[in-house]
Protein backbone atom coordinates (compact mmCIF):
# COMPACT_ATOMS: atom_id res chain seq x y z
CA UNK A 1 0.00 0.00 0.00
CA UNK A 2 3.10 2.66 0.68
CA UNK A 3 5.01 1.75 -2.37
CA UNK A 4 1.55 2.02 -4.41
CA UNK A 5 1.22 5.54 -2.36
CA UNK A 6 4.83 6.27 -3.12
CA UNK A 7 4.27 5.49 -6.85
CA UNK A 8 1.15 7.27 -7.43
CA UNK A 9 2.79 10.39 -5.37
CA UNK A 10 5.63 10.62 -7.71
CA UNK A 11 3.23 10.11 -10.22
CA UNK A 12 0.86 13.35 -9.66
CA UNK A 13 4.11 15.38 -7.78
CA UNK A 14 6.94 15.31 -9.62
CA UNK A 15 7.40 18.27 -11.28
CA UNK A 16 8.61 18.28 -14.81
CA UNK A 17 10.71 20.74 -16.42
CA UNK A 18 10.18 22.40 -19.85
CA UNK A 19 11.36 18.91 -21.78
CA UNK A 20 9.26 16.88 -20.01
CA UNK A 21 11.62 14.92 -17.61
CA UNK A 22 10.68 14.99 -14.22
CA UNK A 23 12.58 17.25 -11.33
CA UNK A 24 15.15 14.92 -9.69
CA UNK A 25 14.41 17.38 -6.76
CA UNK A 26 10.86 16.87 -6.62
CA UNK A 27 11.05 13.16 -6.60
CA UNK A 28 14.00 13.19 -3.94
CA UNK A 29 11.98 15.28 -1.63
CA UNK A 30 9.06 13.35 -2.40
CA UNK A 31 11.49 10.20 -1.45
CA UNK A 32 12.44 11.39 1.79
CA UNK A 33 8.16 12.12 2.66
CA UNK A 34 7.80 9.07 2.02
CA UNK A 35 10.68 7.33 4.20
CA UNK A 36 9.64 9.52 6.97
CA UNK A 37 6.08 8.39 6.73
CA UNK A 38 7.30 4.57 6.73
CA UNK A 39 9.43 5.12 9.77
CA UNK A 40 6.78 6.71 11.41
CA UNK A 41 4.24 4.56 10.85
CA UNK A 42 7.13 1.49 11.84
CA UNK A 43 5.95 -0.96 8.73
CA UNK A 44 5.84 -1.11 5.57
CA UNK A 45 2.24 -2.69 5.33
CA UNK A 46 -0.20 -1.78 7.46
CA UNK A 47 -2.13 -5.17 9.43
CA UNK A 48 -4.92 -7.01 7.44
CA UNK A 49 -6.81 -6.30 10.16
CA UNK A 50 -7.28 -4.08 13.04
CA UNK A 51 -4.83 -4.29 16.20
CA UNK A 52 -6.63 -5.87 18.81
CA UNK A 53 -6.26 -2.92 21.60
CA UNK A 54 -7.48 -4.77 24.55
CA UNK A 55 -4.63 -7.86 24.59
CA UNK A 56 -4.68 -10.63 27.30
CA UNK A 57 -3.08 -9.21 30.13
CA UNK A 58 0.24 -11.15 31.19
CA UNK A 59 -0.75 -14.48 33.57
CA UNK A 60 -1.06 -13.36 37.07
CA UNK A 61 1.19 -16.26 39.42
CA UNK A 62 -0.35 -15.12 42.75
CA UNK A 63 -3.04 -16.76 44.48
CA UNK A 64 -4.74 -13.75 45.78
CA UNK A 65 -5.34 -10.68 43.25
CA UNK A 66 -3.27 -7.34 44.13
CA UNK A 67 -3.29 -5.55 46.35
CA UNK A 68 -3.34 -8.14 48.73
CA UNK A 69 -0.62 -9.97 50.83
CA UNK A 70 -0.20 -13.72 50.21
CA UNK A 71 0.35 -15.86 53.38
CA UNK A 72 2.94 -18.24 52.79
CA UNK A 73 3.94 -20.27 55.95
CA UNK A 74 2.06 -20.70 58.83
CA UNK A 75 3.99 -22.83 62.12
CA UNK A 76 0.76 -23.56 65.01
CA UNK A 77 1.92 -26.90 66.01
CA UNK A 78 5.52 -25.77 67.24
CA UNK A 79 7.72 -29.21 66.94
CA UNK A 80 8.65 -30.78 69.96
CA UNK A 81 12.32 -30.63 69.66
CA UNK A 82 14.17 -28.13 67.57
CA UNK A 83 11.04 -25.97 67.56
CA UNK A 84 12.96 -22.15 68.24
CA UNK A 85 11.76 -20.91 64.89
CA UNK A 86 12.09 -17.81 66.35
CA UNK A 87 16.13 -18.24 67.14
CA UNK A 88 16.30 -16.71 70.94
CA UNK A 89 17.86 -20.70 72.27
CA UNK A 90 14.33 -21.48 73.79
CA UNK A 91 11.66 -23.37 72.41
CA UNK A 92 8.20 -22.65 72.98
CA UNK A 93 4.58 -23.76 72.67
CA UNK A 94 3.26 -21.34 71.46
CA UNK A 95 5.04 -18.12 71.52
CA UNK A 96 7.28 -19.83 69.07
CA UNK A 97 4.44 -19.58 66.67
CA UNK A 98 4.28 -17.99 63.64
CA UNK A 99 2.65 -16.64 59.97
CA UNK A 100 4.74 -15.88 56.78
CA UNK A 101 3.41 -13.61 54.37
CA UNK A 102 4.67 -11.79 51.25
CA UNK A 103 3.50 -9.08 48.76
CA UNK A 104 3.56 -11.79 45.82
CA UNK A 105 2.90 -9.04 43.09
CA UNK A 106 5.11 -7.11 40.78
CA UNK A 107 4.11 -3.14 42.63
CA UNK A 108 4.60 -2.54 46.27
CA UNK A 109 1.38 -2.89 48.23
CA UNK A 110 0.28 -1.60 51.87
CA UNK A 111 -0.21 -3.89 54.85
CA UNK A 112 -1.26 -1.08 57.19
CA UNK A 113 -4.70 -2.54 59.24
CA UNK A 114 -4.42 -6.03 57.36
CA UNK A 115 -5.54 -8.19 60.19
CA UNK A 116 -5.13 -11.78 61.06
CA UNK A 117 -7.38 -13.61 63.44
CA UNK A 118 -7.38 -17.29 64.31
CA UNK A 119 -11.10 -19.14 65.23
CA UNK A 120 -11.65 -16.94 68.09
CA UNK A 121 -12.25 -14.01 65.30
CA UNK A 122 -10.65 -11.47 67.18
CA UNK A 123 -12.76 -11.97 70.63
CA UNK A 124 -11.02 -12.11 73.80
CA UNK A 125 -7.90 -15.04 74.20
CA UNK A 126 -7.90 -15.08 70.77
CA UNK A 127 -5.13 -14.63 68.35
CA UNK A 128 -4.71 -11.56 66.15
CA UNK A 129 -2.73 -9.19 64.83
CA UNK A 130 -3.48 -5.66 63.23
CA UNK A 131 -0.76 -4.20 60.97
CA UNK A 132 0.86 -0.86 61.66
CA UNK A 133 1.56 1.33 59.06
CA UNK A 134 3.81 -0.44 56.34
CA UNK A 135 4.32 -0.47 52.53
CA UNK A 136 6.31 -4.02 51.18
CA UNK A 137 8.10 -4.01 48.10
CA UNK A 138 8.10 -6.73 45.49
CA UNK A 139 8.90 -10.10 46.91
CA UNK A 140 9.43 -8.42 50.12
CA UNK A 141 8.32 -10.69 53.15
CA UNK A 142 6.84 -9.97 56.44
CA UNK A 143 6.93 -12.84 60.21
CA UNK A 144 4.34 -12.41 62.90
CA UNK A 145 5.64 -14.34 65.84
CA UNK A 146 2.74 -14.90 68.74
CA UNK A 147 5.46 -13.90 70.74
CA UNK A 148 4.98 -14.83 74.02
CA UNK A 149 7.86 -15.02 76.53
CA UNK A 150 10.42 -14.56 73.71
CA UNK A 151 13.51 -12.42 72.92
CA UNK A 152 14.72 -10.65 70.37
CA UNK A 153 17.78 -10.00 68.07
CA UNK A 154 17.38 -7.00 65.06
CA UNK A 155 14.59 -4.99 64.76
CA UNK A 156 11.28 -6.07 65.75
CA UNK A 157 7.72 -4.33 65.77
CA UNK A 158 4.55 -4.77 66.98
CA UNK A 159 0.88 -4.20 65.53
CA UNK A 160 1.73 -0.55 67.21
CA UNK A 161 4.60 0.18 64.83
CA UNK A 162 6.43 -1.61 62.02
CA UNK A 163 10.34 -2.42 62.39
CA UNK A 164 12.46 0.23 61.11
CA UNK A 165 13.94 -2.60 58.72
CA UNK A 166 14.48 -6.01 57.62
CA UNK A 167 16.15 -8.38 59.74
CA UNK A 168 18.95 -10.61 58.88
CA UNK A 169 18.67 -13.35 61.51
CA UNK A 170 15.42 -13.92 59.21
CA UNK A 171 16.44 -13.17 55.35
CA UNK A 172 15.37 -9.63 55.74
CA UNK A 173 12.23 -10.07 56.28
CA UNK A 174 9.97 -7.66 58.53
CA UNK A 175 9.67 -9.25 62.04
CA UNK A 176 7.03 -8.64 63.83
CA UNK A 177 5.54 -9.92 67.76
CA UNK A 178 1.88 -10.16 68.52
CA UNK A 179 2.81 -10.04 72.12
CA UNK A 180 1.07 -12.77 73.53
CA UNK A 181 0.20 -11.84 76.98
CA UNK A 182 -0.80 -15.73 77.78
CA UNK A 183 0.01 -19.43 76.10
CA UNK A 184 -3.68 -19.54 76.16
CA UNK A 185 -3.82 -16.92 73.41
CA UNK A 186 -2.50 -18.94 71.10
CA UNK A 187 -3.11 -21.01 67.22
CA UNK A 188 -4.65 -24.88 68.35
CA UNK A 189 -2.76 -27.30 66.95
CA UNK A 190 -5.49 -30.00 66.19
CA UNK A 191 -8.37 -27.79 64.63
CA UNK A 192 -8.10 -24.24 64.21
CA UNK A 193 -7.79 -21.97 60.89
CA UNK A 194 -5.76 -18.22 60.25
CA UNK A 195 -7.76 -15.88 58.85
CA UNK A 196 -6.52 -12.98 56.83
CA UNK A 197 -9.04 -9.90 56.17
CA UNK A 198 -8.30 -6.70 54.56
CA UNK A 199 -8.28 -3.23 56.19
CA UNK A 200 -12.14 -3.34 55.37
CA UNK A 201 -12.62 -6.53 56.96
CA UNK A 202 -13.21 -8.24 53.81
CA UNK A 203 -11.81 -11.54 54.00
CA UNK A 204 -9.19 -12.72 51.60
CA UNK A 205 -7.54 -16.24 53.13
CA UNK A 206 -7.83 -18.53 55.15
CA UNK A 207 -5.90 -21.65 56.13
CA UNK A 208 -7.70 -23.94 58.11
CA UNK A 209 -6.53 -27.67 60.00
CA UNK A 210 -8.45 -29.86 61.51
CA UNK A 211 -12.45 -29.59 62.20
CA UNK A 212 -12.43 -26.17 63.94
CA UNK A 213 -15.71 -24.67 65.65
CA UNK A 214 -16.62 -22.60 65.02
CA UNK A 215 -15.94 -23.13 61.13
CA UNK A 216 -13.79 -20.29 59.02
CA UNK A 217 -16.32 -18.22 57.40
CA UNK A 218 -17.57 -19.64 54.07
CA UNK A 219 -17.41 -16.38 51.79
CA UNK A 220 -14.15 -16.51 51.92
CA UNK A 221 -12.18 -16.11 48.50
CA UNK A 222 -9.08 -18.28 49.08
CA UNK A 223 -9.53 -21.15 51.94
CA UNK A 224 -6.44 -23.83 51.87
CA UNK A 225 -7.15 -27.10 54.09
CA UNK A 226 -4.21 -28.42 55.45
CA UNK A 227 -3.05 -31.80 57.60
CA UNK A 228 -2.81 -30.86 61.28
CA UNK A 229 -0.12 -33.55 61.50
CA UNK A 230 2.54 -30.97 59.66
CA UNK A 231 5.48 -32.12 62.25
CA UNK A 232 6.73 -28.71 61.55
CA UNK A 233 4.82 -25.72 59.29
CA UNK A 234 3.39 -25.75 56.12
CA UNK A 235 4.71 -23.44 53.63
CA UNK A 236 4.83 -23.21 49.72
CA UNK A 237 7.23 -24.63 47.85
CA UNK A 238 6.38 -21.94 44.98
CA UNK A 239 4.59 -19.23 44.56
CA UNK A 240 1.40 -20.45 43.01
CA UNK A 241 2.04 -23.73 45.26
CA UNK A 242 0.06 -25.59 47.27
CA UNK A 243 0.88 -24.82 51.22
CA UNK A 244 1.99 -28.07 51.96
CA UNK A 245 3.84 -29.48 55.34
CA UNK A 246 7.48 -27.97 55.03
CA UNK A 247 9.06 -31.36 56.20
CA UNK A 248 8.15 -32.88 53.20
CA UNK A 249 9.87 -29.86 51.17
CA UNK A 250 13.16 -29.86 51.83
CA UNK A 251 13.10 -31.61 55.55
CA UNK A 252 13.48 -28.35 57.35
CA UNK A 253 10.74 -27.76 59.95
CA UNK A 254 10.09 -24.16 59.29
CA UNK A 255 11.59 -21.14 57.57
CA UNK A 256 10.82 -17.92 58.74
CA UNK A 257 11.33 -15.05 56.07
CA UNK A 258 11.41 -17.56 52.99
CA UNK A 259 8.89 -16.71 51.57
CA UNK A 260 8.92 -19.92 48.48
CA UNK A 261 11.00 -22.74 49.23
CA UNK A 262 12.29 -24.50 46.20
CA UNK A 263 12.70 -28.15 46.81
CA UNK A 264 16.37 -29.22 47.35
CA UNK A 265 18.17 -31.27 44.14
CA UNK A 266 18.58 -34.72 45.80
CA UNK A 267 21.96 -36.81 44.31
CA UNK A 268 19.49 -38.64 42.39
CA UNK A 269 18.32 -36.22 40.62
CA UNK A 270 21.06 -35.92 38.28
CA UNK A 271 21.10 -37.71 35.69
CA UNK A 272 23.97 -41.15 36.29
CA UNK A 273 25.24 -43.32 33.73
CA UNK A 274 23.81 -46.42 33.36
CA UNK A 275 26.18 -49.77 33.07
CA UNK A 276 26.81 -51.12 30.09
CA UNK A 277 24.53 -54.07 29.41
CA UNK A 278 26.55 -57.37 29.76
CA UNK A 279 26.97 -59.23 26.64
CA UNK A 280 24.72 -62.27 26.31
CA UNK A 281 22.08 -60.41 28.77
CA1 LIG B 1 11.92 -19.25 70.72
CA1 LIG C 1 8.92 -19.69 54.83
Amino acid sequence: MVILFFITGVMTTGHANDNGVISVMGVFEHTAFVLALIAQLGVVDPPAEPANEEAPPAPVRSLVPFPHPLITEVLFAVPGSAGDANGDGRRHATGDEFIELTNPHPEPISLTGYRLTDRHGGGEGGFSFTFPELMLRPGETVVVFNGFEQQWSGPVGDSNRAPPAGNDRFHGARVFTARASSKYIALTNTADFVLLSSPHRVPIQVVVWGQPDPAPPADVPLIERVTNRPEGSVQRGAANAPLEPHPTIDGKPFSPGVPFVQPPRHADDSPTEQPAPKPGS
